[in-house]
Formats: C-alpha cells, sequence, structure tokens
C-alpha cells in the first residue's frame, strides 16, 4: 500500500516537473525573441540522428533477440503436421523479418537523410499509379499465397481422421480439462447437457442417467416437489423477491422435465453400450505413439481453447458446440526428454482463452507412450469405465457389456419416475 502511494506520488510529481520545464522553455523562447514554431537547424539535424540511431538500435536488439531465443523458440514438434506447420510459420517469418528491415528502413533511413537542409524546398509529390499499383498488387499476392498454404493445412488438421483413429473427448470447463476416452468399441457415448448430475459431470446420455436426471429434477433436494412444498406451505414466509425467484427456478424445471421426458422416450437402450465402456480420465492424458488420434471438444460454460503447443494445434471449444480437430504424436515423452535433454518435460495441454480467474491453472499433462505401454496403462482402465465409476458396486469387468443392457431394463422398469409417461 506504501509502496504503490509513493509510485502515485512519484509519476505526479513527474507530470508536474515536466510541465514546469516546459513552461521555463517557453518562457525563455520569449525571451530570446524565438517564435515556438519555429524548428533551429540545429533541432532537425538531432531528430534526423536520433532517427537513425532508433533504427540501429531496433534492428541491433531484433537480431540480438534472435541470437539469444532461436528463430522462434517453439522446439521440435512432436507430430508430422507439425512439422508442416513449422515450414509455413518459417515462411510467414520470413516474409514478415524481410518487410519488417524493408519498410523500417525506409522509414527512418528516409527521415534522416531527406532532414530539412537550408534553401532545399521539398518536392511536392502527391501521386503516382505505379508506385500504387506495386504496394497494393505485391502485398495482395504474398497474401493469398499465405492464406492459400494456411486454409489448406488447417483444412488437413479439421478434416475427418480414419476410421481406425482413436476418439477422444476433451471436455473443458472452469477450470479444468476431462478426456473421455472411447473404450473398447472406440465410440464415444451420445451426451446432453441436461443430465448432468453429481456422478454424472459429463452429462453422458445412457437410459439410467436419464431415469436418475428425472428423479433428481423431480424428488431431489432441490428438485420441483421440494419447490411446490416450499410455495405452498403456510407457514414458510417469504419476501417477494424469493418468492418470484423460486417461481421462475420450478417454471425452468418444468421446461427441462418435459425435454428430459422426450429424451427418454427417443432414447434407444440399444446405445448405452457405448457410453458405458467410456474411460473417464483427469489430470494425465495418455497417447500412444504413432497412432492418429480425433480429438473431440466440449464446453460447459465458456468458451476455451485446447492448445497442445508441441504438436502445434490449438481448437475453441464452444458450449452446444462440438469442435474436432486430428493429430498423430510421433515422438513420446521418453524421447522428447532425450532430444531437450530435460528430464522433467513433459508435454501439455493449456487453455489459451482467458477464461476467468483461474484461467491459468487450465492445464493437463500429455504423456505420449510407447503401443506396448499404452496398451498397458489401457488395460489398467478396463475396469474403471463410465459404467464402473455410475455404478461403484459394478461387476467385473468381463460381465459389464453383456450385463449392461440388463441392468437398464430393470433400472427402467423398477424407476417410478417412468409411470408418469
Ligand atoms: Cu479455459
Amino acid at each position: 500500500m506504501v509502496t504503490k502511494l509513493v509510485i502515485l506520488l512519484v509519476v505526479v510529481l513527474g507530470i508536474l516537473a515536466i510541465a514546469q520545464m516546459m513552461r521555463v522553455y517557453e518562457l525563455s523562447s520569449k525571451l530570446t525573441n524565438k517564435q515556438e514554431h519555429e524548428i533551429s537547424n540545429r533541432d532537425n539535424n538531432m531528430n534526423a540522428k536520433l532517427m537513425l540511431l532508433f533504427m540501429i538500435v531496433l534492428f541491433g536488439s531484433f537480431i540480438w533477440m534472435i541470437l539469444k531465443y532461436g528463430w522462434t523458440g517453439r522446439g521440435e514438434a512432436a507430430a508430422p503436421h507439425g512439422r508442416e506447420l513449422d515450414w509455413l510459420m518459417n515462411l510467414n517469418l520470413i516474409i514478415i523479418t524481410i518487410t519488417f528491415f524493408l519498410t523500417n528502413t525506409l522509414l527512418f533511413f528516409f527521415s534522416y537523410k531527406y532532414v530539412k537542409k537550408e534553401g532545399v524546398p521539398a518536392l511536392y509529390y502527391p501521386h503516382n499509379n505505379k508506385l500504387e499499383m506495386l504496394w497494393t498488387v505485391v502485398p495482395a499476392c504474398v497474401l493469398a499465397v499465405i492464406i492459400i498454404l494456411g486454409l489448406k493445412k488447417w483444412n488437413e488438421a479439421t478434416d475427418l481422421a480414419k476410421p481406425e483413429a482413436i476418439v477422444v473427448e476433451l471436455f473443458s470447463k472452469q477450470f479444468d480439462w476431462t478426456a473421455r476416452y472411447s473404450g473398447v468399441n472406440n465410440k464415444l457415448g451420445y451426451f446432453d447437457y441436461k443430465l448432468t448430475t453429481d456422478n454424472n459431470e459429463l452429462a453422458i446420455m445412457t437410459t439410467n442417467t436419464i431415469d436418475s436426471a428425472i428423479y433428481q429434477m423431480e424428488s431431489g433436494t432441490t428438485g420441483m416437489e421440494a419447490l411446490e412444498a416450499k410455495l405452498n406451505d403456510p407457514n414458510i414466509v417469504m419476501v417477494p423477491e424469493d418468492r418470484e425467484k423460486m417461481e421462475a427456478d420450478l417454471a425452468r424445471k418444468e421446461r427441462m422435465i418435459r425435454l428430459l421426458y422426450q429424451m427418454r422416450e427417443k432414447h434407444d437402450s440399444e446405445l448405452d453400450a457405448l457410453a458405458w465402456d467410456d474411460i473417464i480420465q483427469k489430470d494425465t492424458l495418455y497417447l500412444c505413439k504413432n497412432k492418429e488420434y480425433e480429438f473431440n471438444f466440449r464446453s460447459k460454460d465458456v468458451i476455451h481453447s485446447a492448445y497442445f503447443p508441441h504438436f502445434r494445434a490449438q481448437m475453441n471449444t464452444v458450449p452446444g458446440l462440438t469442435t474436432r480437430f486430428k493429430f498423430t504424436p510421433d515422438i513420446s515423452t521418453a524421447e522428447m526428454k532425450k532430444i531437450k535433454d530435460d528430464e522433467n518435460f513433459n508435454y501439455v495441454l493449456l487453455c489459451n482463452k482467458i477464461c476467468g480467474g483461474a484461467h491459468y491453472k487450465m492445464r493437463m499433462m500429455v504423456v505420449v507412450l510407447e503401443e506396448a505401454d499404452y496398451n498397458d496403462w489401457m488395460r489398467s482402465k478396463l475396469n474403471k469405465t463410465f459404467k464402473d465409476t455410475y455404478f461403484p458396486q459394478a461387476a467385473p469387468v468381463e460381465q459389464v457389456v453383456e450385463e449392461a443392457d440388463v441392468e437398464e431394463v430393470e433400472a427402467g422398469e423398477d424407476n417410478p419416475e417412468n409411470e408418469g409417461e
């Protein structure tokens, strides 16, 4: 607090000092009978030299940064498409660097060279068609090349993956990532945000999760029945605003429950098997070297951006819209540790969109394993599927898939919520 006050004081005093100095300068000009708008040759020459000095310092620091931090500081890409993107990025940077040197040289060197000289009148040069043509057509052509190449790469990255590609969903919310592997059948189960409950954070759709969502909406502690009871209880006194809020909440829940019943009616229980074998993974995303991955992105709240810097991939995650890209990691984490000569190196998935207060925490470690290790890891996860986490007392792994259908039918019949349909 004290430091901030001192800084503020220094800034205010500094501004006052500059104002006083300008006043002194004005008064002294008056004393020497010099008009303010008259700039002396000495001042002009001084400014011309400063322009040249600025150019030299600017170029010098640019070159120094490249020598110190490398051409781009990106390091080696860990996927084939990443290396192609690097090529495109380098092309862009070369063009930008040439333009940077060219335009800044013209700007600062000309300011130096064409400084006002005694007896030399300024040249009136209002227009030149050839020049206009040149600096319109050349940048347009260069930009067209960059944009066409970039669009081509973008289309490749977001195009449909091969049928054998491994499908992984990345679910983003403030402030973490959750991965969902598509399990043995390599198909992700369906989802719908209305099914979000405490033990179904990803809102995955099965007969059972729909029933459970309906039950919670109707009979849960904040469900419709509880709300109605409170609103109709003559012993509870509420201020009008609270009552309005509660009524609005009840109306919203009534709309939701209608949609849930529609969902329940349309839902095909054959699809449940797709969802039950999905594997939900937090903290670390394991990938298999040389296998193509199709990532599907979802967001629960705001727009996030999934950024894999080492694989040169980034995609916004948008509430209500599934986005997608694919890549094939081809350097394992162990190999990259050797390449970088850094035992602590790890690939990472970051959020690259300022999405709220704890945005900086929104990261997930990414580990690329050799195929054998990856298969071992996957095997260890096969008895921790969505079904196992949803029903903690689930049957052993072999029985899970066969029993899934039976249990759901039973659950559906037993659930009193379905009688109302
Ligand atoms: Cu975020």
